[in-house]
């Protein structure tokens, strides 16, 4: 299926610029900016994108700052209901319609949904409020204390980072589909949940419709009738086999899509379509299998940075960066720090990418007094389900990557993992779950994921200029890691070296293009030696912007693309690596 959205609601969409404020005394709410601002005297600024490179005066701004706009709501809205939807606001965020407070989030990088009839006027012209607040504590996730002193290693943007929209539905509507799917000989079996809600007053008999569409056309029908008594809700679950299915895999991304339809009396009903892909993901005998077939991840840590956007990467920028992961041959990619907009795993779900889907929980380390403070946990396990919620039917996502280089050699740090791994696999049992690690043979909390997922530096933070003795001290570790879990697989979620676009060394010298290509290619050497391994991240794909630190010289040189996505010397090597190593292995 090609790049297609079919909008069956009504949305409006809020991109666009907004008006802009500052707020760094902290005074907007008291002095109710919420309910007329004086916008004549605010700044504007483009959303979605960071407030932070879009004018100097912001660059290092840390704080509250506010946003505002007005839209046009069309009078027949008002029959229905409406939300107001962000896709991700770095990092708290505070929402009023036309004065109304609406609701707040915290977290930078999940969606979020305030219902708004209340505060509405339709026919009419209304005004939103976002207040956002950036400010990084020990107790935040990530954690940090300034934009110099974050605790993760990534510019601390902030800003309305990603998508605001309306969106209209009936008052009987889907409130959620998941779709797992099972293969079965040559057929797809599919696992269907439908949540249904009647905000009507008065039960609602309704006929539901489950069509499966291939290439615009219905290749199966099913359809049922449900009876739900006012204001409430009901989970409509149906099997359906899809005959000679094709299946969903890196060579052929091959996607459906499920379209409900709900119709009753009142009114026209609902119609929503889940776009899926079939395919099994399980971790047996120390191999990930696809499909039943062993596969090996080639490909990359990643982030969403790019030049005055900041964190919003919009389409023309994804379309460069698959375009560039698909000509090096990569298959694969981690979402670290943080789970990327949907466009951005839209792209891998079409063009076959499988994707470790990582959660913010990035930094919860050294600088934390504790790392199971209730606090915390209640925060990790809120994203770890924000997150599944939004991407579990996409068929890219094969494993969940709970932390990011967590202080996992202490022993709380257990008390954590179990925690957000009981809320990953009530949101869903069915893939596999991980943590990248750094902490390797001292860590304690290895035995409770599916798959070992491992951070190395040697011949960068240790084994300085010395490839050698980084090959080998790779080449223990590893094995020492396999004697102790000989039924889990080992993913090598990072490896890579810092060069200086145009900066050249013989021999090869650290900083240099000649040394970063040298020590990704001393290390896939040893990853392809060891059967256990299945698979490789190099760190980073393409230069990212950081904090001001002695350790950076303004921004993370470990792509091998340069922050403007041009090619450095390793890319070549790459492309040469990674097209002569087969996806299944
Ligand atoms: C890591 C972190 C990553 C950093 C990287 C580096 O281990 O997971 O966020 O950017 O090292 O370049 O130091």
């Amino acid at each position: 299926m090609k790049l297609e959205y079919s909008f069956q609601r009504e949305t409006i969409d809020l991109s666009g610029f907004w008006h802009f404020r500052i707020d760094p005394e902290n005074k907007g709410e008291s002095e109710k900016w919420y309910e007329e601002p004086q916008v004549s005297e605010w700044d504007e600024l483009y959303t979605p994108a960071s407030w932070n490179e879009q004018d100097s005066r912001y660059t290092w701004y840390i704080g509250t700052a506010w946003y505002t706009r007005a839209f046009w709501l069309p009078e027949d809205w008002r029959s229905k209901l409406t939300l107001i939807f962000f896709d991700g606001v770095n990092y708290k965020a505070k929402v009023w319609v036309n004065g109304i407070y609406l609701g707040e989030h915290e977290g930078g990088f999940t969606q979020f949904a305030f219902r708004a009839e209340k505060a509405l006027r339709f026919g009419e012209s209304n005004r939103i409020v976002v207040m956002v607040d950036n400010t990084l504590t020990g107790k935040t996730v990530p954690p940090g204390a300034g934009m110099n002193a974050t605790y993760f290693d990534f510019f601390h943007y902030g800003g309305i980072h990603r998508e605001a929209y309306l969106l209209s539905v009936p008052k009987v509507h889907f409130k959620d589909v998941t779709i797992r799917t099972e293969i079965k000989g040559k057929d797809g079996i599919l696992d269907i949940d439908l949540e249904i809600v009647n905000e009507l007053e008065e039960e609602c008999s309704c006929n539901v419709t489950m069509q499966v569409i291939d290439e615009d056309e219905a290749i199966t029908e099913e359809r049922t009738s449900v009876t739900i008594g006012p204001g409430a809700e009901k989970t409509i679950a149906q099997q359906i086999t899809v005959e000679n299915a094709e299946f969903w895999g890196p060579e052929s991304p091959r996607l459906y899509t499920l379209r409900t339809k709900l119709a009753h009396d009142d009114s026209k009903g609902d119609v929503k379509d889940t776009r899926f892909g079939i395919r099994t993901v399980k971790v047996e005998d120390g191999k990930i299998l696809l499909n039943g077939r062993p596969v090996f991840l080639k490909g990359f840590g990643r982030h969403e940075d790019f030049p005055v956007l900041g964190k919003a990467l919009h389409g023309a920028v994804l379309r460069k960066d698959y375009g560039l992961m698909m000509y090096i041959g990569a298959n694969s990619f981690r979402t670290s720090h943080y789970p990327y907009s949907r466009t951005h795993l839209d792209l891998a779900d079409e063009k076959g990418f499988l994707v470790i889907l990582e959660t913010p929980a990035v930094g919860l380390r050294e600088n934390v007094e504790r790392l199971d403070d209730p606090e915390i946990v209640e925060k990790v396990c809120r994203m770890t389900r924000e997150m599944i919620q939004r991407d579990k039917n996409r068929p890219s996502v094969i494993m969940y990557s709970l932390f990011n280089e967590p202080g996992s050699e202490r022993e709380e740090f257990r008390n954590i993992l179990m925690a957000a791994k009981e809320e990953a696999r009530k949101a869903d049992p069915t893939r596999p779950v991980t943590f990248a690690s750094c902490r390797h043979l001292d860590d304690v909390a290895l035995d409770l994921v599916d798959a070992l997922c491992h951070n190395f530096y040697y011949g960068w933070y240790s084994n300085c200029g010395d490839l050698e003795a980084a090959a080998q001290t790779l080449s223990e570790t590893l094995d020492e890691l396999h004697r102790r879990f000989p039924e889990k697989p080992i993913i090598i979620t990072e490896f890579g070296a810092g060069a200086i676009a145009g900066v050249h060394r013989h021999p090869p010298e650290m900083w240099s293009e000649e040394y970063q290509a040298e020590l990704i290619k001393t290390y896939w050497k040893v990853l392809l030696s060891k059967d256990y391994v299945s698979g490789g991240h190099i760190w980073n794909f393409a230069d990212f912007r950081v904090g001001q630190s002695p350790r950076r010289t303004t921004i993370n040189r470990k792509g091998i693309f340069t922050r403007t996505r041009d090619p450095k010397l390793a890319v070549r090597v790459v492309k040469n690596l990674f097209t002569n190593t087969p996806t299944y292995r």
